[in-house]
């Protein structure tokens, strides 16, 4: 948008009056916050509203993405960036006074999910926006998002993030919009003299469904999209309701949208949590089915204009709740209203763990929803018998929706589903092959890939103006909208100044995170040292503990010889781990014990530090990832699906030490071996181990004294204060399996480790290599990702974007 300074600074005084009855010199950061985010949403107000119209007057076929998650961030400065208006207005409000950065931090991070997952969804509905896709987020306003992590003598403590507190400046209630849910209850079915069947509901419990909307605001066009969160109330109520029984039904209403479920990569199979499911999609599927109704289209042609797109299987409850409502109140036939649900569902694959798989067990369904729980026995039914007569008997029973009393969502949103994707080359073929291999021989086209991506905007463009300067003064700022121009970068490859300059630049970042971490949590890090950089959920197939156990031999190494020639380094992870996941926290409290020991053991001499950040999330992820010189992408080959740090961190000249897992096999491909330190097992390796069972990780114990000397470390008190999760951990690792390969792959990792300490040393080639990657960093846009569901999934229009 159009916007000089002098009116900005006009706005803004007149805003903070209106709102505050306040003058700039007496207001504090909270009031210049929310002045602020108030003028962002009233100069985005008429786009938002002509987006809307836009979509309607062409009837434009709508993409609603429904996540239990969105992993936002901060919205304030992301929006200014989009609205273009970001240094008028950071510097208009430098001329009154005022820090930009200070206001920005007024806002609370909004953890509204767990991880990759829902981080992703954030930068699909940016993404979607800015690439003109008329595409919506549907999800939960949960009241609490993931919970705030301590650390209390080095253990996670859990804390509630109420970030709701001071009221969220975005969203707008629309109470107008609210639509009923209906849980429990019985319900028969009727034949009425028209031939259908009229479904009748008893003492069924009724929820509303109250939509909270936020702007989704495209990168400097005119595209407004919408996220809508759903938050649970009370239904209004008849005067004769008893006043405690109100109290208490409200109170179990509203407990629905409370909070996120914390867990990753692990399925609850919790009442409370098929309740959130049914929740956000049935609001969500009524009220798309209210607006199509809008535009006099016949509802048999609804996936002409209607694509829902089901992110993970935790919406997948989204096909028999569309079925329901063709049937029971638009009275389609079967054959019609299933046509019509697959061609409008889309479902993306996150995992191929089978601990995250859900299945809910057929009684918690039909007891919660039992209509629903109908309709699913019905899909089934009708699969069995059409593809019984195709397929052999073990196959039907493999892939039924319905199996040994339980439902499985994946079977539910494959079958119900006209497109699968994975979320890396790798994924997508283990699937095809290995997980969903019965599937793929079923339906082999509705499967494919399609590779994640992170947002340029968020992830460069705020997160790091120093390089974001640098990269326009090279090639322009053509990359901005078309990141794949970022590849100009490579004319410099052998250009000493531009090499310094990254260099300078990176320095910057490492000094501005190195005071960060001086004044939280009072630790001093050397800015010359590498900073290398563990980000993500703890969990055992990522592998923090292979990292552990190399800074543990360093420091062997160091403490039998304190002169020996190791490069500086310090360790930095941020992770938090599910509150049930045992394992998980005992490897925090591991690496937060052996930080005590080696950050304060005067014979390291600063060597070696660690840094161990508290409340690993979206907004340290900003501070953290343009200070990296490594990225540590070291799960066990074949588990993580993609990954998306790993595409963080390269834009930001990281050098990526990895397995060949997930979308790290891209990045390899697109970097070549020369700009990226791969090592350890591969997917093929790691299969043909589980096929032979002929992995022994104790034979690595024995054998390989070095490994024996760390992991002795673990129960023999060098580690003071891990008596017991040190033996938990060497007792996973030497004796009972090492499920991760942890052992077999330290070798190799050392090895790696090695030839990063020596490729440092050489600070230009370091350097081009940094330049590389951001150069190469393109491909992994979100916006391309966006763009490719648009025209291979949900068949919507979108401005063409060159790859
Ligand atoms: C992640 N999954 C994958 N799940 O692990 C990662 O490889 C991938 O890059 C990313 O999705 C995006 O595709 C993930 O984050 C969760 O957090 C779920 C939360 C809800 C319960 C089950 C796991």
């Amino acid at each position: 948008m159009e916007l000089s300074k002098r009116r900005f600074k006009e706005d803004f005084k007149r805003m903070l009056t209106e709102l505050y009855s306040m003058d700039v010199p007496r207001s504090d950061p909270a009031e210049q916050y929310f002045t602020l985010g108030n003028l962002v949403r009233s100069y985005s107000a008429r786009n938002w509203s002509r987006t809307n119209q836009h979509y309607l007057d062409r009837k434009q076929k709508q993409v609603y993405y429904f996540s239990m998650e969105f992993l936002l961030g901060r919205m304030l400065k992301s929006n200014l960036l989009n609205l273009g208006i970001l240094d008028t207005v950071r510097s208009g409000l430098k001329e009154l006074g005022i820090d930009l950065e200070t206001v920005a931090k007024v806002e609370l991070d909004p953890g509204l999910g767990n991880g990759g997952l829902g981080r992703l969804a954030a930068c699909f509905i940016d993404s979607m926006a800015t690439c003109e896709i008329p595409g919506h987020g549907n999800g939960i306003r949960f009241k609490y998002g993931l919970f705030k992590q301590k650390f209390v003598n080095g253990y996670q403590v859990e804390l509630p993030e109420n970030w709701l507190q001071n009221g969220n400046v975005w969203e707008i209630r629309r109470t107008n919009m609210a639509v009923t849910v209906n849980f429990y209850g019985k319900v028969w079915l009727e034949k009425c003299p028209e031939g259908y069947l009229i479904p009748h509901y008893e003492n069924d419990s009724k929820v509303l469904a109250v939509p909270y909307d936020s702007p989704v605001i495209g990168y400097r066009n005119e595209t407004v999209n919408t996220l809508r969160l759903w938050s649970a109330e009370m239904p209004p109520q008849d005067e004769s309701t008893d006043y405690w029984s109100y109290i208490q039904q409200r109170n179990r209403i509203e407990s629905i949208s409370e909070v996120l479920y914390p867990d990753d990569s692990n399925f609850e199979g919790r009442l409370l949590r098929l309740k959130q499911e049914y929740f956000f999609v049935s609001a969500g599927v009524q009220s798309i089915i209210r607006h199509f109704r809008k535009m006099n289209v016949r509802m048999n042609r609804l996936a002409e204009k209607v694509s829902i797109h089901i992110n993970d299987t935790h919406p997948a409850l989204c096909v028999p709740e569309l079925m329901r409502i063709l049937l029971d109140e638009e009275h389609m036939d079967w054959e019609h209203a299933w046509n019509v649900t697959v061609n409008v569902m889309s479902y993306t694959n996150h995992t191929i763990m089978s601990e995250a798989l859900e299945k809910w067990p057929t009684d918690m369904i039909s007891t919660l929803l039992p209509r629903i729980y109908q309709i699913i026995c019905e899909i089934d039914r009708r699969y069995a018998v059409k593809m019984g007569a195709l397929y052999e008997r073990e196959i039907i029973e493999r892939t039924r929706i319905i199996e040994g009393g339980h439902v499985k969502m994946a079977h539910l949103a494959i079958i119900g589903s006209h497109s699968i994707n994975g979320v890396a080359k790798l994924h997508t073929a283990i699937l095809k092959e290995k997980v969903l291999h019965d599937f793929f021989l079923m339906y082999p086209s509705r499967f494919n890939n399609k590779t994640n991506g992170i947002a340029q905007r968020r992830w460069l463009m705020l997160a790091n103006e120093p390089l974001r300067r640098m990269i326009d003064s090279k090639i322009g700022s053509d990359w901005e909208s078309m990141p794949t121009e970022l590849k100009m970068l490579k004319a410099f490859r052998n250009d000493e100044a531009t090499l310094r300059d990254l260099a300078e630049i990176k320095r910057i970042n490492k000094e501005r995170f190195a005071a960060y971490v001086q004044q939280d949590m009072g630790l001093t890090i050397n800015p010359d040292a590498i900073f290398d950089v563990q980000i993500k959920r703890l969990h055992a197939y990522k592998r923090q503990l292979l990292n552990l156990l190399h800074i543990l031999s360093l420091y062997f190494k160091l403490k039998d010889n304190p002169a020996a020639d190791i490069y500086p380094r310090v360790f930095i992870f941020g992770a938090k781990a599910a509150p049930s996941y045992t394992y998980a926290k005992e490897i925090i409290k591991l690496v937060n014990s052996v930080a005590s020991l080696i950050n304060k053991d005067p014979d390291i001499h600063d060597k070696l530090k660690i840094v161990f950040v508290e409340n690993y999330g979206v907004s340290l992820a900003e501070r953290i990832i343009p200070a990296a010189d490594v990225s540590e992408q070291i799960s066990l080959a074949s588990k993580e699906a993609s990954g998306t740090s790993n595409m963080k961190l390269m834009l930001n000249g990281a050098v990526t030490l990895a397995t060949l897992d997930g979308a790290n096999v891209e990045i390899r491909d697109r970097v070549g071996d020369e700009n990226i330190i791969i090592f350890g097992l591969k997917e093929e390796e790691v299969y043909e181990y589980y096929h032979n069972r002929s992995y022994h990780s104790k034979s690595y114990y024995d054998n390989n004294p070095v490994l024996r000397r760390v992991l002795d470390a673990l129960i023999d008190g060098t580690i003071p204060g891990i008596e017991a999760e040190g033996k938990d951990i060497f007792n996973s690792l030497v004796l009972y399996g090492d499920e991760y390969f942890v052992l077999k792959d330290f070798d190799a990792y050392v090895l790696a480790q090695e030839n990063i300490d020596r490729l440092y040393r050489d600070p230009l080639k370091w350097q081009r290599m940094a330049l590389i990657n951001i150069a190469d960093a393109g491909v992994f846009s979100s916006d391309y990702t966006v763009l490719q569901y648009a025209t291979d999934i949900w068949d919507v229009a979108a401005k063409a974007r060159r790859v």
